[in-house]
C-alpha cells in the first residue's frame, strides 16, 4: 500500500515577521501541520509560544496545529491553551507524572492526543500508554532548539517503536519524527516507519526556492 508522509513545518524556524508569509506559501503547498514548540523554560532551556500566539495563529489558518508541549507540569498548563478537537497536541512523557491523564484529557476534547519521547527514554514506556494516544513524537535531537545534529540511534528506534505499537495491537498509531530531519533523514525514518515529519531549518527554512525544497523533502516521504 503507497503510504505517504505527512509535513509539520515547524514555525519557530520562520523569522517572526515572516511566520505569515511562510504560512501562506505553505497553505499554496498544502503543508498538513503547522508544529508549535511549546517551552516554559525549565523543561528545556528556551522559552517559546504560549496560549495567546497560538489561539491568533489558529485564526488566521485552516492548517492543523500540530503542538509539542515541551513543559514541566504539563497538566496544570495544558488547562491554558484552549485546543480545539482535530488539533495534535505531544505532551512529553518526562515533564509530568501524571500523563496518561494528561493524554485522556486531550483525548475526552476531541484532541489527537501524543506522547513525546527524548533520545534516552526507552520506548517500554509507550506500553503503559498506547490505549490512550494517536500518535508518538519521537525525538531525534534532545529538544529546546533548531539546528542541532540528530541522535544517531534515533533512527533504529523509529523501527522499534513502530513494531512495539503494532505487537501492542496499535497499527493505527502513527509516528511523527522531530528534529534534524534532513531529507536524507527524513528517508531513513520513512523506512522505519515513520508518518509525520516535522521540517526545520534542515529542509525548508533554508536557501533556495521553497517549493522545490518542500518537494524534495515530499520526494523522500512516498511521493
Ligand atoms: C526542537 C523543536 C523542534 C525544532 C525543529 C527544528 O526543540 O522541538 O521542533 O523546531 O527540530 O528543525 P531543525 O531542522 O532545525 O532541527
Ligand atoms: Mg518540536
Amino acid at each position: 500500500m503507497e503510504r505517504k508522509g505527512k509535513i509539520a513545518a515547524s514555525v519557530m524556524c520562520a523569522g517572526f515577521d515572516q511566520i505569515m508569509d511562510y504560512v501562506r506559501r505553505f497553505e499554496e503547498e498544502n503543508i498538513e501541520y503547522l508544529h508549535v514548540d511549546v517551552m516554559d523554560g525549565t523543561f528545556v532551556p528556551n522559552l517559546a509560544y504560549g496560549p495567546d500566539f497560538v489561539k491568533r495563529l489558529r485564526s488566521l489558518t485552516s492548517i492543523t496545529i500540530d503542538c509539542h508541549f515541551m513543559v514541566d507540569r504539563a497538566e496544570e498548563k495544558l488547562k491554558w491553551f484552549d485546543f480545539q478537537p482535530g488539533e495534535q497536541v505531544s505532551l512529553h512523557y518526562e515533564g509530568t507524572c501524571h500523563i496518561q491523564k494528561c493524554l485522556d484529557y486531550l483525548q475526552k476534547k476531541g484532541v489527537k492526543a501524543m506522547i513525546a519521547i527524548n533520545p534516552g527514554t526507552p520506548i517500554q514506556v509507550l506500553e503503559e500508554v498506547a490505549d490512550y494516544i494517536s500518535g508518538v513524537l519521537v525525538l531525534n535531537v534532545n529538544p529546546g532548539f533548531a539546528g542541532q545534529k540528530i541522535v544517531p540511534h534515533t533512527i533504529e528506534k523509529v523501527g522499534r517503536v513502530r513494531r512495539l505499537l503494532d505487537s501492542l495491537g496499535h497499527p493505527e498509531v502513527y509516528i511523527e519524527v522531530d528534529g534534524n530531519i534532513t531529507v536524507e533523514n527524513a528517508a531513513k525514518l520513512y523506512a522505519q516507519g515513520a508518518d509525520i515529519f516535522v521540517a526545520g531549518t534542515s529542509s525548508i527554512f533554508r536557501e533556495g526556492d521553497l517549493k522545490e525544497l518542500i518537494a524534495a523533502k515530499r520526494k523522500a516521504i512516498g511521493w
